[in-house]
């Protein structure tokens, strides 16, 4: 039996830090375990251009506490007004690694992001040539469409034809959650890659509904039926490179998602690798977890992997907090509703 794993250290390919005294709180979660992260730009107001994300890296790197090991690198929201030129100087300076597409209204702090996909043509073009990459929050926002069929219809009448009429065009689809998102990456062997999270691993619809309704259950794209959460085991299990580790850890204080209009986004950040072995080995899978967590992110961006490793012990119940305490409020950690025994060192 194996009780000890070494992995390359990981990196989390998608993750909200916020600003402020949440980003203080939350960044050294990430930066305990992570040595970078892409990071996401919905703050309010957004990251939208390149002197934004140079200044919002600075507060990052500002909060990280002395002695901790961590590169951010950014993103930039894109909106109808986005200007191409800003675009890619700032992937060739280094200042932003990618550009997040949010369908406006899709998800938390989304109301600038893209109505006409006709709009943003000229950018998305732009990147195609340089092969910066765009992140793609992929739901459709149409009222007509049922919360759980958003995913599978955004690939279908958003995503493959922006794909189709931008040849060249890499794009990461985030934190997928249906079978019909592993099979259209399958489907893709070129330019295309996803990120799933660490919850959608672990939970499914019934996670939120029966018994009660379980608020830090609740993120979008909200978790789907068994078959899908399944299937998105079996991707990031698979070895195929074109699936990696993005946690999406988004944290809100408790008030904002205990009420009776709660916020969006799981906070898993904390105990995300604990729970990753846990899910790995559950699946008799532990030799693919460093290319889920390690490997394939860093060769999607084009990046080295990381020298540094992580150690990953098995043993006693790992303790982590139910809440962390941040200067805006405490905020709660994902309960994976099953116990931890791998240690991260
Ligand atoms: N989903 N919450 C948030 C973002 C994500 O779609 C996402 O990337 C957030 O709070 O920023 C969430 O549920
Ligand atoms: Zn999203
Ligand atoms: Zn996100």
């Amino acid at each position: 039996m194996t009780d000890s794993l070494t992995l390359r250290r990981p990196d989390d390919w998608h993750l909200h830090l916020r600003d402020g005294a949440m980003l203080e709180a939350v960044l050294p979660e990430t930066a305990r375990h992570f040595a970078r992260a892409i990071i996401m730009p919905n703050l309010v107001p957004p990251v939208v251009t390149a002197a934004q994300a140079a200044a919002y890296r600075e507060r990052i790197l500002k909060a990280l506490p002395e002695g901790m090991d961590f590169t951010p690198l950014m993103t930039l929201y894109l909106t109808e007004e986005t200007d191409p030129e800003d675009v890619t100087a700032a992937y060739a300076n280094g200042i932003a690694q990618a550009v997040k597409l949010y369908p406006a209204g899709a998800t938390t702090n989304s109301a600038s992001g893209v109505r006409d996909f006709d709009r943003v043509r000229p950018v998305l073009e732009a990147m195609a040539a340089i092969g910066m990459p765009l992140c793609v929050h992929g739901e459709v926002t149409d009222p007509e469409i049922d919360i759980f069929d958003r995913e599978a219809v955004f690939i279908d009448r958003v995503l493959d034809p922006i794909r189709r009429a931008t040849p060249g065009l890499r794009v990461v689809m985030e934190h997928i959650t249906t079978a019909e998102g592993v099979a259209y990456v399958r489907a893709n062997p070129t330019g295309l890659g996803a990120t799933i999270t660490t919850h959608h691993l672990v939970i499914n619809r019934n996670h939120i509904l029966v018994g009660g309704i379980k608020p830090h259950y609740y993120c979008l794209p909200v978790a789907k039926r068994e078959s899908h959460r399944l299937a998105l085991r079996e991707a990031a299990m698979s070895g195929d490179a074109r699936f990696f580790l993005g946690t999406d850890s988004a944290p809100h204080v408790d008030p904002l998602k205990e009420c009776a209009c709660g916020c969006a986004g799981c906070f898993t950040a904390t105990n995300t690798l604990s729970i990753l072995a846990e899910v790995f080995e559950q699946d008799v899978r532990l030799d693919r977890l460093e290319g889920f967590t390690s490997l394939h992110g860093p060769a999607f961006y084009g990046l080295p992997p990381n020298e540094a490793r992580i150690t990953l012990t098995k043993g006693a119940l790992v303790a982590y907090p139910a809440k962390i305490e941040t200067g805006a409020g405490p905020v709660t950690v994902f309960d994976p509703g099953f116990p931890l025994h791998w240690h991260v060192s």
